[in-house]
């Protein structure tokens, strides 16, 4: 194995197809639309992309749901389109990954559907069944008291076969038994070999740490009685044959191809557990997203009650995340925003007409300073943010959080300002935020679609001001300093990518400033999270200002006394000194 494997200094680019590109005029984006658009990820520096599942599926879960891991949902395309795909990513020496979603399938999958069809079915014992508790007064009561992602509880129960199976996310997204030897055989086969065989290069692992079960069963703690937030995953996440798991995997499949993967780590706070499924000798992920940075802001008794929060929990986070790999053979990744988070400026910076384009520079410079493969979901590249505060629960279409509206509203009957909390909540945390259209030009429906009945999901209020075309031509813009940004992190990857992390005034509420070492070279990083003008330190002496999001290096600098820095509002810098 090279010192540096290839993945290490990559840039990924995460498409989520349904949102990308429609070439078809049906208002779904699709794989065609995928195809037409590599150039433009090419010429912004990108050098991996990963695709959001384009299985088939009943679309329950946005394709998280799968009924044919060897099929395409037919209106994206077929598996001869994603053949092209992954040939024109080649050509152009980019690599593709795929979603790998394998703690559990769609209920229309074939194999749950043999499950379900009796007890002594050969396929039964690929699923999660348990039989029925009983309470006092002789009530059914299901196995535990687990609830689900998506509200409700976690088991359904099957009348015909008289038993309950486990499902973490929707009813229809039934949890498979990976206990069960043939069962991981097969997903080994179907979900991964078969498009590792096409070529792809890895996979993103959907939930990644959820596959081992445990032995037993237990009944979550209950934190508050009346409402939602239960810490079942004590009892479902990091379980005991999980890394045994992944080693299998790797020896069984991985390895074979030289595949990157990087798992989804929810509800893993310990460094020292991170570190167990990335430490490069033991062979087991290249790579995870750990939650604590997406995490912020999240209610405490229920995910979509925003807590308000102040920088230095965010600085503490990333810091957390940059110093854990130091002095091991671990590796970490950079990124703020995915499918499933509100939109990075809106949720960390300033989403205000006057503030946006600096806001999203600032957190540009942020993210390709930091150490980690980086990792840019599509739409941050131009800026684009959360859906407009006066959007109603009716434009939404993600099942998380329109269950969870609908089971606040059964729970308060309808009570007006927790609901507007709620909507409050969404409109910064929401999933959606990040679902909506792509923003391509300024035309009807933002250049997404054809369709003359618009898009599967609204388009943005503000595409008008927010889109590629506007951005691309325009050297002032925030997609081509991203290009810019990441040239540079190309060129200095030593410090950027590999660098070693160090925070100063970690305890200040309106800045954050960070250095990076590493190849003989320091990197200062100045951001002002504020509206106000804020005074900083240098914290080294003998840097020289290259990047700064007012587009004034040359002048930046004249007003510096000593080590004193002003900061204009959401200003964002970053010196160097090699
Ligand atoms: O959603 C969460 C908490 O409310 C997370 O902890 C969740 O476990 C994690 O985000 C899992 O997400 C992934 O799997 C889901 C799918 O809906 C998401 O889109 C995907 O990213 C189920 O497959």
């Amino acid at each position: 194995t090279p010192i540096t494997p290839w993945w290490k200094d990559a840039v990924v680019y995460q498409i989520y197809p349904a949102s990308f590109k429609d070439s078809n005029g049906d208002g779904l984006g699709d794989i065609p639309g995928i195809i037409s658009k590599i150039d433009y990820l090419k010429d912004l520096g990108i050098d991996i992309v990963w695709i959001s599942p384009m299985f088939d599926s009943p679309q329950v879960d946005m394709g998280y749901d799968i009924s044919d891991y060897e099929a395409v949902y037919p209106p994206y395309g077929t598996v001869e389109d994603m053949e092209t795909l992954i040939r024109a990513c080649h050509e152009r020496d980019m690599k593709v990954i795929l979603d790998l979603v394998i703690n559990h399938t769609s209920d229309q999958h074939r194999w749950f559907q043999e499950s379900r069809s009796s007890r002594d079915n050969p396929k039964r014992d690929w699923y999660i069944w348990k039989p029925p508790r009983y309470a006092e007064d002789g009530t059914r009561m299901p196995p535990t008291n687990w609830r689900s992602y998506f509200s409700g509880g976690t088991w359904e129960w099957d009348e015909p076969t008289g038993e309950y199976y486990l499902h973490l996310f929707a009813k229809e997204q039934p949890d498979l038994n990976w206990e069960n030897e043939d069962t991981r055989n097969a997903i080994y086969d179907s979900a991964m070999r078969f498009w590792l065989d096409k070529g792809v290069d890895g996979f993103r692992v959907d939930t990644v740490n959820m596959y081992s079960k445990g032995v037993e069963f237990l009944d979550a703690p209950i934190i508050d009685p009346e409402f939602y937030e239960q810490p079942a995953w004590l009892y479902y996440a990091n379980g005991p044959r999980m890394h045994e798991f992944l080693r299998e995997m790797n020896d069984k499949v991985l390895k074979h191809y030289d595949a990157v993967t990087v798992g989804e780590l929810p509800h893993t706070p310990d460094p020292k557990k991170v570190l167990d499924y990335v430490g490069a000798s033991d062979k087991q992920l290249s790579m995870v997203f750990q939650f604590d940075i997406v995490d912020i802001g999240q209610g405490v008794a229920r995910k979509y009650q925003f807590q308000p929060w102040k920088l230095p929990l965010f600085k503490g986070i990333v810091a957390k995340w940059q110093q854990f790999i130091e002095g091991t053979d671990g590796w970490t990744t950079a990124f703020c925003e995915n499918h499933d988070q509100g939109r990075s400026i809106s949720r960390f910076a300033s989403d205000a007409p006057e503030y946006r384009v600096l806001s999203a520079k600032m957190l540009a410079i942020m993210m390709t300073a930091l150490t980690g493969t980086l990792f840019i979901y599509q739409g941050q590249e131009i800026g684009m943010i959360n859906v407009p505060r006066t959007w109603p629960i009716s434009e939404f279409r993600d099942i998380e959080s329109v269950n969870f509206y609908h089971s606040i509203a059964a729970q308060t009957n309808n009570d007006a300002a927790t609901l507007d909390y709620v909507m409050r909540s969404l409109q910064i945390l929401g999933r959606d935020n990040a679902r909506l259209p792509m923003q391509w030009d300024a035309s009807a429906h933002a250049g997404f679609t054809d369709r003359e009945a618009g898009a599967w999901m609204r388009v943005h209020d503000r595409y008008g001001e927010i889109n590629v075309a506007r951005q691309v031509g325009d050297p002032e813009s925030t997609w081509s300093f991203w290009r810019e940004m990441i040239r540079l992190r190309r060129e200095h990857g030593e410090v950027l990518v590999h660098g070693a992390f160090e925070g100063f005034e970690m305890e200040n509420e309106e800045t954050f400033v960070f250095a990076k070492r590493g190849g003989g070279k320091t990197v200062v990083v100045m951001l002002n999270f504020t509206g106000e003008e804020q005074r900083v330190e240098m914290p080294y002496e003998g840097l020289e200002l290259r990047v700064g999001n007012y587009g004034d290096v040359e002048g930046a600098e004249k007003s510096a006394v000593g080590r004193a820095r002003v900061l204009r509002p959401w200003e964002g810098r970053l010196y160097m000194m090699m």
